[in-house]
């Protein structure tokens, strides 16, 4: 019985602290960008993004929330770079396992070589943790896609890459919504 309360008793500070540190901002994309001189709206704010067509939509149907998500227009794409966003995030301490996930939703026919879930250090270019779906891995309807790593620093960096098809005749687009990041703090920062 002892067990069973102590077991519970860490399970609720556990909760408690995932609530506390490396909450995503806009995890639902539902936010436009209002810092830059952008009229179209089509730039997540809190989020940064590379490449072309990766786009906040807010009349892509169907959303997994809300009335926006990020829309990654494959059948535009003109070139063989990826296009991605990302999101830094500061309040994780160092030594915490981070676990990232978002939704996903592939139009049908979508051609694209992979999705792409990484994990890096705050700021970027250092890759803790990364995961690749493959087209056939992903289905017609929202799915949950996730990567988990320990960050050996403080704060993380949580991003999407998506890689197109190779040649050209490219077809289809991914839908993404609902990001977010859990994050469970080393017994030493309690
Ligand atoms: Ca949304």
């Amino acid at each position: 019985m002892a067990n069973k309360s102590s077991w519970f008793l860490l399970t609720a500070l556990l909760l408690g602290a995932a609530g506390v540190y490396g909450q995503l901002l806009n995890g639902g994309f539902e936010d436009p960008d209002i810092q830059q001189d952008n009229p179209y709206g089509d730039i997540a704010a809190h989020w940064g993004r590379w490449g072309n067509w990766m786009n906040r939509e807010t009349a892509w149907e169907p959303t997994q929330s809300g009335t926006c998500l990020m829309g990654y227009h494959h059948w535009e794409i003109r070139e063989d770079t990826s296009s991605g966003f990302y999101q830094d995030v500061t309040n994780v301490p160092a030594g915490s396992v981070c676990v990232f996930g978002l939704f996903a939703y592939k139009d049908p026919g979508t051609d694209a070589e992979f999705v792409e879930l990484r994990l890096e250090r705050l700021g970027g270019f250092h890759v803790l943790a990364n995961r690749t779906y493959l087209m056939k891995e992903l289905r017609a309807s929202w799915q949950r896609l996730w990567i988990k790593a320990t960050n050996e620093t403080a704060g993380i960096r949580v991003l999407v890459n998506v890689k197109p098809k190779e040649l050209w005749g490219r077809n289809g687009a991914l839908k993404f919504d609902e990001a977010e990041l859990t994050v469970l703090p080393p017994e030493s920062s309690r």
